[in-house]
C-alpha cells in the first residue's frame, strides 16, 4: 500500500494545534480569575515520519492498523507545577465535552523501569476537515517540571546510546529519577508557601498586547 503521508497526517497536525491553544486557554483562564493553574505549560508535536516507521517496526505494527495502534502519533504535554496538579488537570480532561478519554496509565504511582514518570492520558479527538469529521487518537502527557527535566535529559540520553546506557549513566539516571522524586515531594510540602508568593510577585493582570487577550496563544506573551 502506498502512503500519502501528508493527508494522513494533516489531522494530527489540526489536532495537535487545536488542543495547544485549548489547553493554553485553560491556563489563562486561572490566571484571569487570579487562581493559580493546575497547568504551568503546553507544548506538542507530531510525530515525525522517521520516529513513526522506526515504531512501527519495533512494535510490529502495519500500516492499515497505524492509526488505530500507534495513540501518539499527535502528542501534546501538559507540564504542571505540583504532583496534586496532576488529578486537577485529569479532572478537567475527564469533564471536557470536545475529547473523550479512552485510555489511562498512570507512570506516576508505577514507575517505568528507565525512572520515567508521567500520567499518560489517551483520548479520541474529532476534527472537522473539507472532508467531513475525522476522529483522531492524542496522547497527553501530564508531568510536573520535575519529571519533565528527568524525561528530557533522559530522552537524549537514550536518542545517543540508543537505550544501551554504560553502566555509570544507568546508575546516576537512577539516582536522578530518586532526586527528582525527592523534589516534587518537598514541594508539596511547601506548596502553599509558595502559592502565596507566586501570588504576591506575580500579579494575574499582566499586560496583553491588545489588552483584551488577542494577543497571542503563546505561553511566553501572557503567563
Ligand atoms: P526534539 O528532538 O524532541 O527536541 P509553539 O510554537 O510553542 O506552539 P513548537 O515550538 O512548535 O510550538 O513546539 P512545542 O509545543 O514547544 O514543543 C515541541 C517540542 O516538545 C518537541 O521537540 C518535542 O520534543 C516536545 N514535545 C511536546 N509535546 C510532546 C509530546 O506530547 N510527546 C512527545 N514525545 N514530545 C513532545 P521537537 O522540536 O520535536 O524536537
Ligand atoms: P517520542 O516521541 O520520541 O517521545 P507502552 O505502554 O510502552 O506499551 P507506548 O505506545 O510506548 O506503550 O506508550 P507510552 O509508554 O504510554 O508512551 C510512550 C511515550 O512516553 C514515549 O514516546 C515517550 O514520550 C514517553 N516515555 C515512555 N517511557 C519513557 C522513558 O523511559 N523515558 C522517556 N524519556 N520517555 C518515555 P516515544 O514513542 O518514545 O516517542
Amino acid at each position: 500500500m502506498e502512503m500519502n503521508w501528508e493527508e494522513f497526517l494533516d489531522p494530527y497536525i489540526q489536532a495537535v494545534g487545536e488542543l495547544k491553544i485549548k489547553l493554553r486557554g485553560v491556563r489563562k483562564q486561572y490566571r484571569k480569575a487570579n487562581k493559580h493553574s493546575p497547568i504551568e505549560f503546553v507544548t506538542g508535536r507530531v510525530k515525525p515520519i522517521e520516529s513513526i516507521k522506526e515504531k512501527m517496526a519495533l512494535r510490529h505494527i502495519q500500516l492499515e492498523n497505524l492509526a488505530q495502534d500507534m495513540q501518539d502519533i499527535a502528542g501534546v504535554r501538559i507540564m504542571v507545577q505540583f504532583v496534586d496538579d496532576v488529578e486537577e488537570v485529569l479532572e478537567i480532561l475527564r469533564k471536557r465535552k470536545d475529547m473523550q478519554i479512552v485510555h489511562e496509565r498512570d507512570y506516576i504511582n508505577n514507575m517505568k523501569s528507565s525512572g520515567y514518570r508521567s500520567y499518560h492520558v489517551v483520548i479520541e479527538y474529532p476534527v472537522d476537515t473539507i472532508n467531513g469529521n475525522e476522529t483522531v487518537l492524542a496522547e497527553i502527557q501530564i508531568r510536573t517540571l520535575s519529571m519533565n527535566f528527568w524525561a528530557t535529559i533522559e530522552h537524549s540520553l537514550n536518542y545517543k546510546y540508543k537505550g544501551n546506557f554504560p553502566e555509570e549513566i544507568k546508575q546516576r539516571l537512577e539516582i536522578t529519577a530518586k532526586i527528582a522524586y525527592q523534589l516534587d515531594e518537598e514541594m508539596r510540602k511547601i506548596r502553599d508557601d509558595i502559592q502565596e508568593a507566586q501570588a504576591l510577585f506575580d500579579p494575574a493582570h499582566r499586560k496583553l498586547n491588545d489588552g483584551v487577550g488577542n494577543s497571542d496563544d503563546t505561553d511566553e506573551e501572557y503567563r
